[in-house]
Order: structure tokens, then sequence, then C-alpha cells
């Protein structure tokens, strides 16, 4: 049978903005049917040792943040590879990239000139066959149906996307209770409510941090445990039950030399001592998922902390992994979590992120699909959630435009599929 093809015939970069001022790419990439698709790249605070490499420019300009290098090598070294390829042949473009990098965390073309153009494919391809981008991402993951995610949403926020806050990254509230998509949405904002009233009480002034997430000066570590507890049972829900906690330590940034920094605890501990606080949080608190609590390139902290609390809540590694399919195998083989975050630029194409997904579900690894410290309205990974099933997202709190954006897109996704 004769199959039609879409051919790619223009691809620009232009050097924008993400929700912190720092500049990032966006990519505009054109098909012979005029069909156009546009896709911004994520960019995180704290990121991982074994992520692709994002390419800056270094010097003065922008503080050496600008990205006009990898502008340069989308419009000059990437679209010549390209053009003309059929734009849903996905996994020979995402080659074609990887083999023409050739590097094994893509330094020489940089992740984000790299990931920027193969969201940019994949959007077109969905353009193109006129379907929602959930639909054409489905056709990756065939056994899976379609599903949306219980949303994890960072409520308080400290470490390295807030200043004088906690020492931990992420504190996180996930309703269980709730019918479908927009019924959790609904809960989690009357909790949000509460919370904010709870925050004002403190005279935390009501600033935020990266992701949205409230950020003052806390006493100890477990202050924003408390208070999300309160603020869920003053919203009427019963911890635990109807709404469970979820936290990312992101450890690696208090990591130094085998000891965790704890200053807000005034603590130092070791990793039997960082585990041992966390099987305390989890008596002491509805905590269903801890992410990152031990140093990244710690494997064996990490296999000790899965065999103590693996049975009880989810161990979930972030910057262990990276989104790394090969990393992931590792993690698989040595029990090292049951978990494993997702984030499309940490590996730096859409087949690698896609690949991740698949071994995560056929080893009964959980996954959430993660936003970035640094986003812009682009709401890729809400889709590629949904498509694959994995039934977690993380995208920050209900407040900042970039990051109610993802809930919205999932809230007509929702409403598309026809679930309520
Ligand atoms: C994380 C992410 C997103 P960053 O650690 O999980 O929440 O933060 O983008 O700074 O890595
Ligand atoms: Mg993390």
């Amino acid at each position: 049978m004769f199959l039609k093809i879409m051919k790619i015939t223009a691809i620009q970069a232009q050097e924008i903005y993400d929700s912190r001022g720092y500049p990032t790419i966006g990519v505009r990439l054109t098909l012979e049917n005029g069909i156009v698709s546009f896709s911004d790249y994520p960019s995180g605070s704290s990121y991982g040792n074994h992520e692709s490499l994002e390419l800056k420019d270094g010097g003065r300009r922008l503080r050496g943040k600008g990205v006009r290098d990898a502008v340069h090598i989308v419009e000059k070294v990437i679209a010549p590879q390209i053009m003309g390829m059929d734009v849903e042949n996905q996994p020979e473009i995402d080659a074609k990239m990887i083999d023409f990098d050739g590097t094994p965390n893509k330094k020489r073309l940089g992740g984000n000139a790299i990931l920027s153009v193969s969201m940019a494919v994949a959007k077109a391809a969905a353009l193109s066959k006129r379907i929602p981008l959930y639909k054409y991402l489905k056709t990756f993951f065939p056994i899976n149906g379609l599903k949306l995610p219980i949303p994890l949403m960072v409520f308080i926020e400290g470490g390295k996307h807030a200043d004088y806050s906690s020492d931990f990254q992420e504190y996180m509230i996930a309703p269980f209770a709730g019918n479908n998509f927009a019924e959790k949405m609904e809960i989690a904002l009357e909790i949000y409510y509460c919370l904010k009233e709870i925050v004002k009480k403190r005279s935390w002034s009501l600033t935020v941090g990266e992701e949205g997430g409230f950020a003052g000066k806390v006493c100890s570590n477990e202050e924003p445990l408390e208070m999300l507890v309160l603020a869920i049972e003053r919203a009427g829900f019963i911890p635990g039950k109807d709404i469970k906690i979820a936290l990312d330590l992101a450890s690696s940034e208090f990591y130094k030399q085998g000891k965790y920094y704890l200053p807000k605890d005034d603590k130092v501990l070791d990793t039997q001592g960082m585990i041992s606080y966390c099987q305390n949080l989890i008596n002491d608190y509805p905590i269903f998922s801890i992410e990152d609590a031990i140093y990244e390139d710690d494997w064996e902290g990490f296999q000790k902390m899965t065999a103590a609390l693996g049975d009880k809540i989810q161990v979930v590694g972030d910057d262990l992994y990276t989104t790394n399919p090969r990393l992931l195998q590792k993690g698989i083989r040595s029990k090292a979590t049951n978990s494993i975050v997702i984030k499309l630029n940490q590996v730096g194409t859409v087949s690698e992120t896609v690949e991740s997904l698949k071994i995560a579900s056929e080893n009964k690894i959980q996954a959430m699909v993660s936003q970035r410290a640094g986003e812009t309205e682009d709401s890729f990974f809400a889709d590629l959630c949904v498509a694959s099933a994995c039934g977690q997202i993380k995208s920050g709190a209900p407040c900042r435009g970039e990051r109610i954006a993802k809930y919205n897109r999932l809230l007509w996704i929702e409403r598309e599929l026809g679930i309520r």
C-alpha cells in the first residue's frame, strides 16, 4: 500500500524566556502541507549530574545563560539534517540527532537544541493528522489506554526553588479523593485556599517559589508538613485517606562528602540517618511518596532506602535516573527504587523519554511525569502523561500561568475524552 509521507520543510529557532526570566529555546517547525508547530524547552534549577547538557552561551550577556549558539545549531546544523524527513518518523528523526551529536549527554549539539526540535516534530505530526497531541503520542504506547493522572501539586517550596525556606525542595499534596481529574483539582484548590489563610496567619509573606508553592521562613523542615495536614483538615478532608502527601527532598542540593546538611533542623545526617529521618516522617505524616531522599550517585544508599521503606511508600528517583533508559534499567536490576520521575529534557528526546516510560511500565515502576523549575506555557508533558497512562503528574502549584497551563490542558483533555 502507498503511504503518503509528510515532509518537514523548515525549522526556525528563537531565543525566548522561561518563567524565571532565563533565556531558553523556542522552535517553529513547518511541514510541506503548511502545518506549523511550536515547542519550548523547559529548564531545571536543581539538575542532575547525568542530564543531557543544556547548551548556554556563557560570557557576560544575560549572565552567560543566552542560547544563541543553540539557536544557531538548530537552524544551521540540525535543520539541514532532518529537513525532508517524514514528520511521523519520530524514532528515526530522534536517532539521527542523537547519532549526529555522538556524545552520551548531547553536549555537542545541546540537549536544548535537540529536544525542542524533537517535541516540535511530535506536535507537527499530531497537527498534520488532525488529532490532539495526547492521541498521537498514544501511538507510541499501544498497550496502555489513555489515563488522566493524579496531580501532585507543590503547595510549599524550598531548597533551590525558594530563598529562606525549608531545606527540602517540594511539599506536595495528592488528591486520591475525587472521581476524576476535575474533581481532584477542585479538592486541591479547596485545600490551597485554606493553606493560604494558614500561611498568612504565620506571618509568612505571601511569596511563592519557582513552581508557585508558598515559601517562607520555616522553623523546621517539618513545619510545612504540619501546615499541609492542617489545611487538608480545615478543608474537610481526611489526611492519609482523601489526600496524601508527597515530598521531593532534592537531597543532592544539601549533600556534601557523605553527609546531608539540614540547617533548618540543626542536623547533619549520614545515609542511614537520612533513611531513619524519612522513616520518622512517614510514621508521623500521611506521606506516600519521597523523591530524591538520597544523593544522586549513591546507588547503594537508594537500595537501602528502598529495602527499608519501599513496601510503604514510593521511593522515587529523579536525579538518580535523569529519565535515562540505561540508568533506569540499572535501577531495576539493583532494586534502587520503585518509582521514577520523567522529564523530557533530562534525557533530551521524545523517543528516549517514551522508552523510559515503557520500561517503567513493563517493570511495574511507578512513573510521574514532571515539570521543570523553568517552564513556559508549553504543556507537552501533560499530553505525554495522559498518553503514557502512568497516572501521576507534577506540575507545581495552582499558581503561576506556566504551572496552571498544564492542569488546564488536562481539564480539556478529560472533557474531550468524555470522562466526566
Ligand atoms: C524536580 C524539579 C521539578 P528542577 O527536582 O523534580 O519539580 O525541579 O526543575 O529544579 O530540577
Ligand atoms: Mg526532583
